[in-house]
């Protein structure tokens, strides 16, 4: 086996050391990124492979190996922060091996902190700070070629000693013209690919974005990647996707994943009424912004199948929303739960503990905001100022932080608001989490999911297993 390009999506289990009993759990969604690189290069006439390291319990060290036994011409990697040192690592293991494999890496990270990724991992290469689709070739064909990249719109690469950038920006113009994500060439897929448990009705279940870009200005939310232009999908070829799914892989259930996939009301509805008048049926969740949404649209949205939506809702608190300029209100937000809970989509609410300005009272009102609002679902995120996001330009300036690229991932407090002590913090983060969990209606809600659809039951008993016999050392 061989292939022209292999690209990795690097392991990041070193941020939850002793939790890997979690893998049976959470959502082992594929790097779309990844899939829509590999669908390009496809379409251009090169042999691609993809390595999911998580998914697939990949390591860092054969991660290495299975990429040089395929001896590509080119390696890329996807790097969120939180997996940067793990990318490099694996980067640094090919270049050990073979000094000369072109090393490339894109993704969220890349986009926000590409300067300083380079200038601190000198095994990349090259990087690319926005959408790759309409690059990617033109950058393997330069290395095949022994050409400088110089030509390529938006890349960082290394000129000598120096970290060279190259001028403008070249994202697709055209969504629909993008090829189909290569799903093909993933072991295994839809089975290996499940979302978190709990998450969807029926499996096998695949994600699609069908929008990129987000016009707001959250103070927390990293939209370096897209940018604030918004842009589409049109509402046919996101049918024509979906059936696509469903015919060739027998996806069940789609989870879309845009930033924000009810941006324009116009739009959703034709989706809507294409999929119901066709008699097409397929379950499907997204996000939706609290002011986006209005109970016509949910009627119709419910109608063609829509089974859940997420909703930023962050805080009860209009101090904190404020804030977090999210320019939207707590009054808002319980209206539109409200109105998703009457057109029978299940709701759920994704909320963010310690942002700056949180304190006792701020946290009360967020507590008492959970309780009252009939949410089928809740997460909440310790906040985290990643990296190209306005509020971490806020609190640090220009300063780099690497100390913390490893612990971003929603999962640790690694600020600390001025009126806020960290053990408070993780002490009401608890408080409110299992609050949330322990109320009779939402047991009820899960035991029913486990009744319809016995393979949540299964991976339960799979991560309590696995804790089992971590515990007595087996
Ligand atoms: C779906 C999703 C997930 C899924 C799937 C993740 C995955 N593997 O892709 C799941 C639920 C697993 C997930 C988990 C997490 N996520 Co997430 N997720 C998203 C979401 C909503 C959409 C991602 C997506 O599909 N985008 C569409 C595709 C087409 O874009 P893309 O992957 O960025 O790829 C394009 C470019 O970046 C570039 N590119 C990407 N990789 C490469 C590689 C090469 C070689 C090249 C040339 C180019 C290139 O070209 C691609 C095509 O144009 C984004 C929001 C967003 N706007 O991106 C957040 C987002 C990426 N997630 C985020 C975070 C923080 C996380 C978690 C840490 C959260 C947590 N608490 O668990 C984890 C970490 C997971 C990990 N593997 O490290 C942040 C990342 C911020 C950062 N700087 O790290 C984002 C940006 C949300 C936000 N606004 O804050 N996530
Ligand atoms: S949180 Fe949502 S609405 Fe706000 S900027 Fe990010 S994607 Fe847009």
């Amino acid at each position: 086996m061989s292939a022209d390009v292999v690209l990795i999506n690097p392991p990041y289990e070193n941020i939850a050391k002793g939790q890997n009993c979690v893998k049976h759990i959470v959502n082992s969604s594929p790097s779309l990124g990844l899939l829509l690189l590999a669908g390009q290069l496809r379409q251009d006439g090169y042999e691609v492979a993809i390595l999911e390291c998580d998914i697939e319990h990949i390591s860092i060290d054969e991660a290495v190996r299975r990429t040089l036994e395929l001896r590509p011409k080119v390696a890329g990697i996807t790097l969120f922060t939180v997996g940067v040192q793990n990318g490099a690592l694996i980067a640094e293991g090919l270049k050990k091996a073979d000094e000369k494999l072109p090393v490339i890496v894109g993704g969220p990270h890349v986009s926000s902190m590409g300067v300083e990724t380079m200038e601190r991992f000198t095994a990349f290469d090259l990087a690319v700070l926005h959408e790759g689709e309409a690059i990617i070739t033109e950058i393997v064909q330069n290395y095949e070629r022994g050409a400088s990249q110089h030509n390529v719109p938006g890349v960082l690469y290394r000129q000598g000693e120096e970290v060279a950038q190259t001028p403008s920006v070249k994202n697709p113009a055209d969504l629909d013209e993008l090829p189909l994500p290569a799903w093909d060439l993933l072991p295994n897929f839809p089975q290996n690919y499940p979302l978190a448990i709990f998450g969807y009705p029926k499996g096998p279940v695949a994600t699609f974005s069908a929008s990129r870009g987000c016009p707001f200005k959250c103070s927390f939310c990293d939209t370096t990647t897209f940018g604030k232009k918004i842009r589409y999908y049109s509402p046919e070829k996101v049918f024509a996707i979906m059936r696509h799914l469903q015919e060739r892989y027998g996806v069940r259930h789609l989870q879309f994943v845009d930033d924000l996939f009810v941006a324009n009301r116009k739009r959703i509805t034709q989706l809507c009424d294409l999929i119901i008048d066709s008699g097409f049926t397929m379950s499907w969740s997204c996000t939706a912004r609290v002011d986006t949404i209005t109970p016509e649209v949910l009627g119709r949205m419910k109608r063609a199948g829509c089974w859940e939506i997420s909703y930023g809702l962050e805080s009860g608190s209009e101090r904190m929303l404020e804030n977090m300029r999210k320019a939207t209100t707590a009054e808002q937000a319980e209206r539109a739960v409200n109105w998703t809970h009457e057109a029978g989509i299940r709701c759920k609410g994704l909320f963010m503990l310690g942002y700056p300005g949180e304190d006792e009272e701020s946290i009360a009102v967020t507590k008492a905001f959970v309780r009252r609002l009939p949410m089928t679902t809740m997460n909440m995120t310790k906040f985290t100022p990643y990296p190209g996001t306005p509020v971490y330009k806020e609190l640090y300036g220009t300063a780099i932080r690497k100390q913390d690229w490893e612990r971003m991932n929603g999962m640790n407090f690694i600020y600390e608001p001025d009126s806020v002590d960290m053990r408070t913090l993780d002490r009401e983060y608890e408080a409110i989490l299992t609050g949330f969990y322990k109320r009779g209606q939402v047991v009820r809600d899960y035991l029913q999911l486990a009744w319809h659809n016995p393979l949540h039951l299964w991976r339960l008993v799979k991560m309590l297993g696995c804790r089992v016999r971590q515990r007595v050392g087996i």
